[in-house]
């Protein structure tokens, strides 16, 4: 009778800090305000009573074609990243941020070491050798993040139920704007929604190539 209260006991456990049997959503969309979605936005969620943080996880930001693949990555701190170089040349990858300050002098193929993001912040990435190449780690505080799609819409799955703050991040975040934030409350089977609203600068980016699609905020 014990053995079998112990495997159940375990077994509530193992549900317990697993990925939640019971869990909500966030479905969000982000415009600039002049109803133009907003892509590459990160959208994340802070539970309003502090819950902890899900284990480290793995990430990975290839450079093909002389260009980072993903203009934004956003990833939970914590996280170990690699750094592929899927091209014949070598690549000088490297970030001057304060969030995270690094550099993986020339190389070709894959570096032996991932490099650790542990600082929640923003890193902006570059290379020492390819100027227009540049990209944005968002090293998030909280497990409960996503990334919107090009029609500036997406979803942040299994969120345990509670209240939180859901906020938005960008690039070209205007400075001095606020960061958009709105409350949300997330229910055990429900999908909440979150319309953000960010204030972007237009800024003009040096792409290599022209680019044939894109609402002119990427
Ligand atoms: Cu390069």
């Amino acid at each position: 009778m014990l053995k079998k209260t112990g495997i159940i006991l375990f077994a509530a456990f193992v549900a317990a800090f697993s990925s939640p049997a019971f869990a909500g959503s966030i479905e969000f969309s982000v415009n600039d305000g002049k109803s133009n979605p907003v892509a590459d936005a990160v959208v994340y969620a802070v539970p309003r009573d502090g819950a902890p943080l899900s284990a480290p996880r793995k990430a990975v930001i290839d450079q093909v074609d002389k260009e980072f693949v993903g203009y934004v990555t956003p990833i939970e701190k914590g996280t170990a990243v690699s750094f592929p170089n899927h091209d014949k040349l070598r690549h000088h990858v490297y970030s001057f941020s304060e969030a995270k300050r690094f550099e993986i002098p020339l190389y070709t193929g894959t570096p032996a070491n991932p490099v650790v993001f542990d600082k929640p912040g923003v890193v902006a990435l570059g290379c020492n050798i390819h100027d227009w190449m540049s990209a944005y780690v968002f090293v998030s505080d909280t497990p409960h993040f996503s990334k919107a799609s090009d029609a500036g819409r997406g979803r942040i799955e299994n969120i345990p139920a509670g209240e939180y703050d859901v906020s938005v991040w960008h690039p070209k975040l205007k400075a001095s704007s606020k960061p958009a934030s709105v409350r949300v409350k997330v229910t055990d089977d429900g999908a909440s929604k979150a319309d953000l609203q960010v204030a972007l600068q237009n800024v003009w980016r040096a792409w290599r190539a022209p680019v044939a699609s894109g609402n002119g905020y990427r």
